[in-house]
């Protein structure tokens, strides 16, 4: 067994690449870029922007460390049955689920809005799976597709962090998986939620898990995996 060991906190976060996956949450035109969702419910989408450039680089880590790299889209059928009132309703967007804005019909599947941003799009062959909650368990075949794969180890990247990343992440734990954030890689619009809920993940010893800066994942990718 060749084992790397990330530094993080509040333990070390010790994987094997090939029971490991990147999960990149939702980084979609329509929370990144003007004119989407999150700016229709009235949020900076800069914060999110700055963001990207360290998603690219820790995609590239872990595809050159041969990882299973997933990417999720939130996002509805056209017909909207699979968005509830509780979750259109919400707030006094611009624009709601489902209407017309500059990149088509917000969070719809195929609109070009729902899409992945430009600079991190999915290379052939890596899985892309839709998900209409804001956890990416919750009506898909995630949970099959990692049992696949002899998946037991998740790293979580992606927007935003308290909403979807931080439900996906509980998801997984309470399905077993280790699971790591990667802090510099992951945004909220909010920078006191993103804090509190890093703090959330590793308080009471990690209990859903452990966080750590990108660097100190390409550090331990780097260094000899260590035999045990
Ligand atoms: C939100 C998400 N914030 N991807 N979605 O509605 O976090």
């Amino acid at each position: 067994m060749s084992v790397h060991v990330v530094a993080a906190r509040p333990f070390a976060f010790r994987f094997e690449t090939r029971h490991t996956a990147l999960i990149v949450i939702d980084m979609q035109r329509d929370f990144i870029e003007a004119g989407g969702f999150g700016e229709s419910l009235g949020n900076d989408v800069s914060r999110l922007q700055a963001i990207v450039p360290t998603v690219k680089s820790l995609l590239f880590a872990c595809r050159e460390a041969g990882m299973l790299v997933i990417h999720t889209r939130e996002g509805h059928r056209s017909d909207l049955a699979d968005c509830p009132p509780a979750k259109r309703d919400r707030g006094s967007p611009k624009l709601r689920i489902g209407e017309a804005g500059p990149m088509g019909r917000l969070l719809v599947v195929g609109e070009p809005g729902q899409a992945i941003v430009p600079e991190l799009l999915p290379l052939p062959g890596e899985m892309v799976i839709d998900k209409p909650g804001k956890g990416a368990f919750y009506a898909t075949a995630l949970g099959a597709i990692l049992k696949a794969h002899a998946i037991t180890h998740l790293i979580f990247a992606g927007v935003t962090t308290e909403v979807c990343v931080q439900t996906t992440m509980r998801e997984a734990n309470d399905r077993g998986f280790e699971c790591l954030l990667i802090e510099d890689a992951t945004e909220s619009y909010f920078p006191d939620f993103k804090a509190a809920t890093i703090a959330m993940i590793i308080a009471q010893g990690g209990i859903v898990g452990s966080s750590a800066a990108l660097s100190e994942l390409t550090l331990a990718l780097s260094a000899e995996p260590v035999v045990a």
